[in-house]
């Protein structure tokens, strides 16, 4: 089969975010748009040639399409083979650990996460890298750059190729393996967690329920939970991957995962309740009449790691995203470990997972994994406190209260400014910044600012330094206003507005978060101009 070199022109705007390149549908649809960005890693990394690159999605609408044109494109640069899940299915933890099980050169990752998907939704590309992490700042800089210099691209025509069916295939001599998308990593899950104690909890009539939401981790979900663990079908909620996720926004936060929300406080609720997100990397936990926040949810994780198989020999560090709550440096604090603290995105966390330093990783975000992949991972999440649950026998609400007692609390909501004119957001971020210089000693409601900057990150194992990582003004221990844009949206911008405020007094523990907050919110409000600058009364999202 002839290799053919296509002549092209740049699209200039394949800047990737936080994590990929995520845009509309349409704009991936325009002709070579794809094909010109994957050329552009292909040069990037050659490396690629002559090894094992990994392939999946989250099986949103143009998944295939797009896995096919990777096919071909890879056969074209001289990839030797392809592991692809089967149907075009990989959840994002799992295809970073067969990069990592393959020793593969990288991987294509098709999925814009919990955006919504079908023809009008989003559609993304993410690269990963020898070892399963994230492309870094520097790689991603050089892959932008040469998308804009692009003049051809290197595929083939017509492949013959089917997704669907297991086995190998060859390609103008390039190996296909289509694999089960399951299989390596309800392994890998076996090894870490003790199933034993958690079927056996099950066993006892312990309720759990879980929202596949019409994303990749239906499959996942129903062979650990259902078919290993024993957990009846019916605890598996929207199970059936579908191109448009169901035309439902599988983003798991209490907006879209609102029923769970629902259920939590419902008679009769189930011990355990949880989601995770279009490709699989995103969990959010709640129980019996409790959510728990997701900096909540590392902290509990973190304390009770050692106690569960795969961590038996303690941990080595914790690390979170500056915004993320700093409930889980107590616990650092009380584990002895060292606490890291790295900008938003969870490449920042792999090189720390490599080098050793962190044992689990944690996000706002609704995002926490650990050292064994180089992805946030949902039903890792779900797995851990289940296991949590089973050895401790106590109940998600139980366990929050002795936690609080023990470390004090840390009060935390995001408020999100949503589809924002572009330069409006801009305004507010100059203003807030403008705000900060003279802040330092001033009082804050009942508070004194201790720090008032904006957010760096020094990464020492690399030397890599990420300037204008977020703003933020603290308050010693005590409360915390920080504010940045996304970097994950495709339509206009989003202005983030994280707030946080610590108690520790047994009388202060079980405040409603939006009171606790509400000053906070107020001085954000205040300092950025939020309502001035956007015409915004209120954020449209708050989780
Ligand atoms: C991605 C990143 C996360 C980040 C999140 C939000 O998650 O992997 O590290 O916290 O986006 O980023 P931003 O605040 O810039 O929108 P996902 O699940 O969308 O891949």
């Amino acid at each position: 089969m002839p290799i053919r070199e296509i002549t092209t022109k740049p699209y200039l705007d394949q800047k990737p975010g936080t994590a990929g390149l995520r845009k509309k549908v349409a704009v991936f649809q325009q002709p070579h748009y794809l094909e010109n960005f994957l050329q552009s890693i292909f040069d990037c990394v050659p490396a690629l040639k002559g090894a094992t690159l990994v392939i999946g999605g989250d099986g949103r609408y143009h998944n295939r399409d797009a896995i096919r044109t990777a096919i071909a494109m890879a056969a074209a640069n001289g990839v030797a083979r392809v592991v692809v899940g089967q149907g075009g299915l990989l959840s994002t933890p799992a295809a970073s650990h067969l990069i990592r099980k393959l020793g593969a050169a990288g991987g294509f990752l098709f999925t814009a996460s919990h955006n919504p998907a079908g023809p009008d939704g989003d559609f993304g590309v993410k690269f990963n890298i020898a070892g399963g992490g994230q492309a870094g700042e520097g790689l991603t800089e050089r892959i932008y750059a040469q998308s804009k210099t692009i003049s051809r691209y290197r595929t083939l025509d017509d492949i013959e190729l089917d997704l669907d069916r297991r086995g190998t295939q060859t390609i103008a001599g390039m190996s296909v393996a289509v694999v089960d998308c399951v299989d390596d990593y309800a392994q890998l899950m076996q090894s870490l967690f003790d199933f034993d104690r958690i079927r056996d909890w099950i066993r006892r009539g312990n309720a759990l329920r879980f929202d596949a939401m019409h994303a990749v981790t239906g499959p996942y979900a129903q062979r650990i939970l259902v078919e290993q663990l024993g957990a009846p079908a019916a605890a598996v909620l929207n199970a059936i991957p579908l191109e448009d996720f169901g035309g439902g926004h599988p983003d798991p936060n209490l907006v879209y995962g609102k029923h769970l929300v629902e259920l939590a406080f419902s008679d009769g609720a189930p011990e355990l309740i949880a989601a995770s997100d279009g490709d699989g990397d995103r969990n959010m936990i709640l129980g019996r009449g409790i959510f728990v926040s997701p900096g909540d949810s590392l902290a509990v994780l973190a304390a009770h790691l050692p106690q569960l198989p795969g961590y038996r020999d303690g941990l080595c560090g914790i690390a979170r995203s500056m915004p993320t709550s700093r409930a889980a440096d107590r616990v650092a604090h009380a584990m002895h470990l060292p606490l890291h603290e790295t900008p938003t995105g969870w490449k920042f966390f792999c090189n720390l997972l490599d080098a050793g330093q962190a044992t689990i990783c944690g996000e706002e975000s609704f995002g926490t994994s650990s050292a064994h992949t180089r992805e946030k991972d949902g039903l890792w999440a779900v797995l851990a406190w289940l296991n949590v649950l089973a050895i401790t026998g106590k109940p998600v609400q139980a366990i929050m209260r002795e936690h609080w007692l023990r470390y004090g609390r840390h009060y935390f909501q995001r408020h999100d400014y949503e589809n924002l004119p572009g330069p409006a957001a801009e305004a507010v971020m100059q203003a807030f910044a403008g705000s900060l210089a003279n802040l330092r000693g001033q009082k804050l409601g009942d508070w004194e600012v201790t720090l008032a900057d904006e957010f760096s990150y020094h990464d020492r194992i690399d030397g890599s330094i990420a300037t204008g990582q977020g703003l933020r003004v603290v308050c010693g221990e005590h409360a915390r206003i920080v504010m940045r844009l996304s970097g994950t949206g495709t339509q206009g911008a989003t202005l983030r507005v994280y707030l946080e405020r610590y108690e520790h007094d047994a009388s202060a523990l079980h405040w409603k978060p939006a009171d606790a907050l509400a000053p906070l919110s107020a001085a954000a409000d205040r300092l950025g101009r939020i309502g001035e600058l956007t015409g915004r009364r209120a954020a449209s999202l708050v989780t």
